[in-house]
């Protein structure tokens, strides 16, 4: 079988001649309008960036190069033999989402073997890492953790050598794989260093990508190594405009290295409405819990609605709801709940998850403003790391971290193997657009 580099190297003269046709042939045809609404909202709907991995659409949600989480979950190796017996592995989505194809078992177990080659942390990242308060946001520290370790850069390295531009792609090629790998000992470090007083923890080689960070992390179970798979693969990509996607492809399009683009695209996921939704989600039942608990009355629909309003009156969003794009119930919140009927159907916060589901969506409904009353990914993933234990809901986020690299740095790669140029919309003041609306 091909070797992913090898894949991709007869793959790039193809597609940089497939962009090339598509623009000789199509390149002054219209995509669609902008209108005042859309450029003072945050570019919803405007076409205008290629994204090659992923392809969301607002009613089924997102897929894969073409497919749907039920049919990844069907043709995407797992840890411990063919599809079928297990979550996909994180390797294998990435080698999808940088290849389009599917790849085999062999070909996966190359690449596991290849990440844990490349995941090394120079010394000075590590010294970094320790010397951070733990009372630091671990997204903060995950950031700065990535950040060190720029110094690593092979792209950066070829550029100041005066690389031919043709010649791009191989130094990112090894960037996006070194971060990939270097994320996962990142992330541990800090869960260490934040929760467990440094003391670090050697992973296990002998396993996938996911069950030595979770051997690293301190986790010791089949079931949360499955979980975690399910959790790497499900958050690695959502096509181009979320803002950590978008993010790391624009920091990239100056030719800043992959490490570079991706700090940005962390920062990005750290806020509130993006990532740290997991977050404030696991934040959000704590807290209704407490109240209930505390004035002994049940957790209920009846209950959970009352929260929902004070929350919705507050003036503050309810996290886990709502999307910028879809406008259904996010397949990736439906796999999570097959996954927690499957291994954890009597867990308490399961079951509280559940209720939300029931009663949320009438009640942004009535609340009136979301134009997307269902539940997002963030919405489920905290209940299920909680139910094995893993309960540093302020951590979550940075999982979510290691997994969108896949995905962000997939594109990266063919950002600089097709030569995509630097991004730089337009922007307008408000006086522009008056003038220009006027007068039409
Ligand atoms: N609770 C309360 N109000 C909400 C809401 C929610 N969950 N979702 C949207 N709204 C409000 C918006 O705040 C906005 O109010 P405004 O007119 O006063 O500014 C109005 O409804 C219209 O917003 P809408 O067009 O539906 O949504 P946007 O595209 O502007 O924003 C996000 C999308 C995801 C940011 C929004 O739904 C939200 O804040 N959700 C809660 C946070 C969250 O779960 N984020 C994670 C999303 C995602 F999956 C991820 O990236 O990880």
């Amino acid at each position: 079988d091909a070797t992913l580099k090898e894949t991709l190297t007869v793959q790039i003269p193809q597609k940089q001649e497939e962009l090339k046709q598509l623009k000789a042939d199509h390149g002054s045809k219209v995509l669609g309008e902008v209108t005042v609404d859309q450029c003072i909202g945050g570019g919803r709907g405007v076409r205008c960036m290629l994204w090659e991995t992923s392809l969301l659409d607002a009613a089924e949600g997102i897929r894969f190069r073409g497919y749907t989480i039920p049919e990844c979950q069907e043709l995407l190796p797992t840890f411990k033999g063919p599809a079928g017996d297990g979550e996909p592995t994180p390797e294998a989505i990435l080698w999808l989402l940088l290849t389009g194809e599917i790849p085999t078992k062999e070909q996966c177990d190359g690449l596991t073997a290849e990440l844990f080659e490349r995941s090394a942390l120079p010394a000075h990242a590590t010294q970094l890492l320790d010397s951070l308060p733990k009372t630091m946001h671990p997204m903060t520290q995950f950031s700065l953790g990535l950040q060190a370790c720029q110094t690593e850069s092979n792209f950066a390295k070829a550029y100041s050598d005066g690389v031919h531009k043709t010649k791009y792609w191989e130094s990112t090629y090894e960037d996006v794989l070194d971060v990939i790998a270097k994320l996962a000992p990142i992330a541990a470090r800090v869960y260490r260093n934040t929760y467990f007083n440094g003391e670090q923890l050697k992973g296990d080689t002998s396993l996938d990508y996911s069950a030595n960070f979770c051997r690293m992390l301190g986790m010791d179970s089949p079931g949360f190594d499955e979980l975690m798979r399910l959790y790497l693969v499900i958050h690695s990509d959502h096509e181009g405009g979320n803002a950590s996607a978008h993010a790391t492809h624009l920091v990239g399009s100056t030719l800043s290295d992959p490490y570079n683009a991706y700090v940005g695209g962390l920062n990005a996921l750290a806020g509130p409405l993006h990532g740290l939704a997991n977050q404030e989600v696991l934040g959000w039942i704590q807290d209704l819990k407490a109240k209930f608990d505390a004035e002994g009355r049940e957790v209920n629909e009846k209950t959970i609605t009352e929260f929902a309003w004070e929350t919705l009156n507050a003036g503050k969003v309810i996290p886990g709801f709502g999307h910028a794009v879809l406008r259904k119930t996010d397949p990736r919140y439906t796999c999570q709940r097959e996954f927690a009927f499957k291994h954890l159907p009597d867990d308490e916060l399961f079951k509280v998850v559940d209720t939300i589901y029931k009663v949320m969506p009438g009640v942004l409904t009535e609340h009136g403003k979301t134009a997307n009353p269902y539940p997002n990914v963030d919405s489920h993933s905290g209940v299920l790391l909680w139910h094995y234990g893993f309960t540093q809901y302020e951590y979550y986020t940075v999982l979510f971290g290691v997994s969108r690299a896949i995905g962000a740095l997939s594109q990266v790669f063919w950002d600089r193997a097709l030569g995509l140029p630097l991004e730089r919309p337009k922007s307008l003041t408000t006086g522009f657009i008056k003038d220009f609306c006027e007068k039409q």
